[in-house]
């Protein structure tokens, strides 16, 4: 059986273009995750029972991604002691700007790891969560390595015209 250390979780289906971003460079990188859509709102027993039996089932990191009244970052992180990576997801009345607020203001003792907005902020929460287990991970350090060492070299020093 796979053993699936990172949950990708999301308040909606309208969240997954953005948060397949994650999951893009965790398939990328060999990082077996699940995807949950879990919404703080919508589905509240839902996530109460997935932050509880987050330990247990062996997650060592949860991204969780949310747009506007984006609560469920936080809420996740009052609910487990596995670190949570926030992703605000843009928004078309606020750009995303409500979500980014919503997810970083957590108050004193329930920390949300937050990220930019968008699929920028849900690529680096993948990165970051391989990182984590890239800490007691050689063969994923290595493949971390060789990915970061492949994006500065496909950098071009001088600017192109074209
Ligand atoms: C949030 O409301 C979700 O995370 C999503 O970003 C936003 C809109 O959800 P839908 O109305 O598209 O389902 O809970």
């Amino acid at each position: 059986m796979v053993d699936i250390k990172v949950g990708i979780i999301m308040g909606s289906q309208s969240d997954w273009p953005t948060m397949k971003e994650a999951a893009d460079i965790l398939d990328e990188l060999g990082v077996p995750y699940e995807a949950r859509i879990v919404s703080a709102h919508r589905t509240p027993d839902r996530l109460w029972e997935y932050g509880k039996t987050a330990v247990e089932r062996g997650l060592q990191v949860i991204i969780a991604g949310a747009g506007g009244a984006a609560h469920l970052p936080g809420m996740m992180a009052s609910k487990t002691r596995v670190p949570v990576i926030g992703v605000p997801v843009q928004t078309k009345a606020l750009s995303g700007v409500d979500s980014l607020y919503s997810i970083l203001q957590m108050p004193r003792g329930f920390p949300v790891a937050t990220m930019a907005i968008g699929g920028a902020g849900a690529k680096n929460a993948g990165l970051m969560a391989a990182q984590m287990l890239a800490m007691h991970d050689a063969d994923l350090a290595q493949r971390l390595d060789d990915w970061r060492a492949a994006l500065s070299a496909s950098i071009p020093q001088v600017p192109s015209n074209d």
